[in-house]
């Protein structure tokens, strides 16, 4: 799919205040900001136009805008964030996506989060995690079958979201984890499997034919550069200690 937008939103200096397990340090916020520019240029690179969100005060994973919602070329559904800390990003990005599309709700008892959602050409994979359970997984795969998308739910076994472990590079062709190497869900895809200690890099994001991938992971970037596309390498240490990666950062469509 060619993407022409891009929504993302700046982190803000309460960035250190959000969930995390990671383990690794409080992120500093003027690093996060550099690599964020970075990632917004990037994504301007392949030909994406960028809009910009300012933080969001009293959210400090707002910055992550792909758990609030799913934009398909037909349809955005607004997601209700499985954390409750979350739900309150919603109303924001649902604005700046109404100019762009049509806007379905996910209501409780459902909860969805984006990064569970890996949407390759008309299907959906939709991972069941903490974050995302059968109603809201159900409620995503109603809203978007009318347009003719069909959809698989994978429970997530290791990892925060499914995009954690599973992305496209290509049309048929998706990076994952060991955990996913074999998964009869995605069955019929050719699977490039990133080794155990570069799980990281499995969340690389796949931008008009270029591939965006987190800096630090040379047995990826080998693997990946079979593919024949021009490769960029963004440092994500900022984001990485919040548990987010190069797909939660903007919303593309
Ligand atoms: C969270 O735990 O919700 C944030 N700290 C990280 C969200 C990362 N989002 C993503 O992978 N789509």
């Amino acid at each position: 799919m060619r993407y022409t937008h891009a929504i993302t939103r700046r982190p803000g200096k309460e960035m250190a205040a959000g969930i995390t397990t990671s383990m690794l340090g409080a992120p500093d916020h003027k690093n996060a900001m550099d690599q964020f520019d970075a990632y917004a240029k990037s994504l301007s690179d392949c030909g994406v136009s960028v809009t910009v969100l300012d933080p969001l005060e009293g959210y400090p994973d707002a910055h992550f805008v792909e758990d609030a919602a799913v934009v398909t070329p037909d349809v955005a559904i607004i997601t209700n964030p499985g954390a409750a800390s979350r739900k309150g990003e919603v109303p924001s990005i649902a604005s700046a996506l109404e100019p762009f599309r049509k806007t379905v709700w996910v209501r409780p008892p459902g909860t969805l989060d984006g990064g569970d959602v890996l949407m390759v050409g008309h299907h959906l994979f939709i991972g069941l995690s903490d974050r995302t359970n059968e109603n809201g997984a159900r409620q995503l795969g109603e809203a978007v079958a009318g347009f003719g998308y069909t959809w698989t739910p994978v429970p997530v076994a290791a990892g925060l979201h499914f995009k954690s472990s599973v992305n496209a590079v290509g049309n048929d062709t998706l990076l994952t984890t060991q955990t996913f190497a074999d998964h009869p869900a995605l069955a019929g895809f050719h699977r490039i499997v990133v080794s155990p200690q570069e799980e990281y890099a499995g969340n690389t994001l796949l931008v008009n034919g270029h591939l965006i991938m987190p800096a630090g992971f040379p047995d990826t970037r080998q693997k990946l550069h079979a593919l024949d596309k021009h490769i960029i390498e963004l440092d994500t240490s900022e984001f990485r200690k919040m548990d987010g990666g190069l797909t939660c950062l903007s919303l593309r469509f």
